[in-house]
């Protein structure tokens, strides 16, 4: 039985290829796309979804949610993602995936409300998955679980000590990290290790379709930029390696561990603190991600992409 998810995400690069695996991995039924404000302004990222289901041929459906954080200002990531929030040498397809009118707020009450089975997996700040359950609080009992591309245990990027997803709205992490519902945090410590290397782009490249060479152009740029901007030699494919979890749990180790979200610190706003002392209660329903199988994950995203073939 495909798990049925839904994509909470903001392309960007890496949003972009865990779209196309969401989108191409058999034990996944993707239900549906929210976007979010964050790698890029809300109406950049919708319509880079559009053109990310475009080029693959992605008929899930599409939804906008909130433009700004909770509490703060907007920051974007475009030293990373571009000006476009998804620039890449490659010629992008006007789109022909629509946008819903439904909020995307709105979209996941309504989803989870229906039915007892929906994974939701966010990989942009967390401020649409806060709204919903701030509006409708009993979608914490009926979902089957969050799993989340953000935070870290023991790194940050966007500061020392934060990651970028919840330093941009940690308000709104704070509220999704203290529900009750099951919570598996893929972070840095995870996502560092999904590194794209020219060996991982070749096998990817001899796919061979239109999907798998817009994903070796994502690469490309997203090399540059990290190149650039952090010192990489090779990118952190960051958000698919939430969507493989789901896909395949084998595909990394985890921890259970409580996580709570600093909202005041003066140098640590935004850091996801796991408490990592000692064993965690019985009660404890987070857990973070720790290793990662490299060739498992890789292999998903390739077969994937063979899946998905030329639409
Ligand atoms: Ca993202």
């Amino acid at each position: 039985m495909a798990r049925p998810i839904i994509l909470d995400c903001d392309p960007g690069h890496d949003d972009a290829v865990a779209l196309l695996l969401a989108a191409g991995n058999p034990n996944i039924e993707l239900l549906g796309v929210t976007t979010i404000g964050g790698n890029h302004v809300l109406d950049k990222v919708t319509r880079n979804a559009q053109v990310v289901a475009t080029i693959a041929g992605i008929t899930a459906p599409i939804f906008a949610g909130c433009s700004r954080p909770l509490i703060r200002d907007v920051v974007v990531a475009d030293d990373i993602h571009g000006d476009s929030g998804m620039d890449v040498d490659f010629s992008l397809p006007e789109p022909t995936a629509k946008v819903e009118s439904t909020h995307a707020v709105d979209f996941i009450i309504d989803t989870v409300m229906s039915r007892d089975d929906v994974t939701l997996v966010p990989t942009g700040p967390l401020t649409n998955i806060a709204l919903a359950v701030r509006k409708e609080p009993r979608i914490v009992e009926r979902v089957r679980e969050v799993v989340l591309m953000g935070g870290g245990y023991h790194t940050g990027n966007i500061t020392p000590v934060a990651e970028f997803n919840t330093w941009v709205d940690p308000e709104a992490a704070h509220i999704v990290f203290n529900e009750s519902w099951p919570i598996t945090m893929v972070g840095l410590d995870l996502t560092h290790q999904a590194l794209a290397t020219p060996e991982v782009e070749a096998k990817i490249s001899r796919v061979g379709t239109t999907p798998a060479a817009f994903t070796v152009a994502l690469f490309d740029e997203f090399r540059n930029n990290y190149r650039d901007a952090q010192g990489f030699d090779n990118p952190p494919v960051h958000d698919p390696c939430a969507v493989a979890y789901v896909a395949d749990p084998e595909v990394l180790s985890t921890r259970r561990t409580p996580i709570d979200v600093e909202l005041s610190g003066k140098l640590t706003a935004g850091m996801t603190v796991a408490d990592l002392r000692a064993p965690a209660p019985e009660s404890c329903r987070s857990q973070v991600a720790v290793d990662l199988d490299y060739d498992r994950f890789w292999g998903l995203v390739v077969d994937a992409l063979e899946r998905i073939g030329e639409p």
